[in-house]
């Protein structure tokens, strides 16, 4: 099968960016069978259990999308399902990347036809417009859900906010394209530390990277749980799958013969920050929690509310961090995808 591609959406064509926009506002229009969220709603739901989710027999609960290893894969899985998701309703659709090392206003990316405008060093939160206005687009395009109104679910908001917002004081962007490759060839060998630690590291919670990321936008971007509500996250999470899947690739070629699997630090393996093993759930060959098959035992430390939102995937197989090293063969029924 054909790879899906995965393209830059500051320069890919004004058509296919609205393809992704509209697979968005399809999945969040579409309500969940005899439920009053919708089937976007579900992924948000996800994203804000990862935050608390305890394994069976362990004293207690974890984070186990964020803070440690487990980050990248975690994120690779949830953000491939969810392109899968927008596939059902936009065949062939693909999550279009984010690239950082560029000035964000004005840009393509930014303006009311693509993502709308984030506000560098607004103190204030500013609504987001274009199709994300509260009130509905100005002029909607064709394909709009009859008086559809982006709305977040009162269970999946932050302070009581309903409608998209952006707006930070933070301005610690953008990286330039010199640090983003830095990154992508990082390379520090230690005597028995695997390399990706302290990639990892730099890449969730380095200078101008994943977190700064989040802040700069501010609004629901920058909170931690719920930060899916604003689709800017999926743009945001492509990128940083981009440089890791470039990362692998480097280190592959870097060190010939040896397989992705070299690159991930082995299950025994205690983190050079803390000199501890990953919790559950960050460790090579960890089941990833909510794809955990019918494994029992598993707990989330999350609203009721929150958690009946969660889709069910106790029919699809166990998904293990191994399992998703390699994004051209996912497995699974997942397919593979590339980056331009
Ligand atoms: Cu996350």
């Amino acid at each position: 099968m054909a790879l899906d591609v995965r393209k830059n959406a500051a320069t890919m064509p004004a058509g296919e960016f609205e393809s992704f926009l509209k697979a968005c506002v399809l999945l969040k229009s579409q309500l969940v069978p005899g439920q009053t969220f919708s089937l976007y709603d579900q992924w948000v739901a996800v994203h804000g259990c990862i935050m608390g989710v305890k394994s069976p027999g362990s004293p207690s609960f974890m984070n186990m999308g964020h803070q440690n290893i487990g980050f990248l894969p975690w994120h690779r899985e949830y953000v491939r399902r969810f392109e899968l998701a927008l596939q059902s309703v936009v065949p062939g659709v693909t999550i279009p990347y984010w690239p950082w090392p560029m000035t964000p206003e004005p840009s393509v990316l930014f303006s009311s036809d693509r993502i709308h405008p984030i506000f560098f060093s607004s103190m204030t939160l500013q609504d987001v417009g274009g199709l994300f206005a509260s009130a509905g687009p100005e002029v909607p395009p064709a394909w709009w859900p009859a008086g559809f109104q982006w709305r977040i679910r009162p269970e999946l908001q932050v302070g009581g906010a309903p409608i998209l917002r952006r707006g930070s004081s933070v301005d610690t962007w953008p990286p330039t394209p010199a640090a983003i490759t830095s990154v992508e060839n990082l390379n520090s060998p230690l005597p028995g530390v695997n390399t990706y630690w302290a990639f990892w590291n730099r890449l969730e919670a380095g200078v101008r990277t994943h977190n700064a990321g989040h802040n700069i936008v501010g609004g629901y971007m920058a909170n931690p749980v719920l930060s899916p509500n604003d689709p800017l996250f999926w743009l945001h999470h492509s990128f940083i799958d981009r440089v890791w899947s470039r990362w692998q690739a480097n280190r592959l070629a870097g060190q010939p013969g040896s397989k992705l699997t070299s690159h991930y630090p082995p299950p025994t393996e205690v983190s050079p920050f803390n000199g501890q093993l990953p919790p559950v759930g960050h460790r090579r060959d960890d089941l990833l929690w909510p794809w955990v098959g019918t494994t029992p035992g598993y707990s989330v430390n999350a609203p009721d509310k929150v958690q009946v939102m969660l889709p069910n995937f106790s029919t699809v197989p166990g998904r293990r961090i191994r399992d998703v090293l390699d994004i051209a063969n996912l497995g699974a029924g997942l397919g593979g995808y590339r980056y331009t």
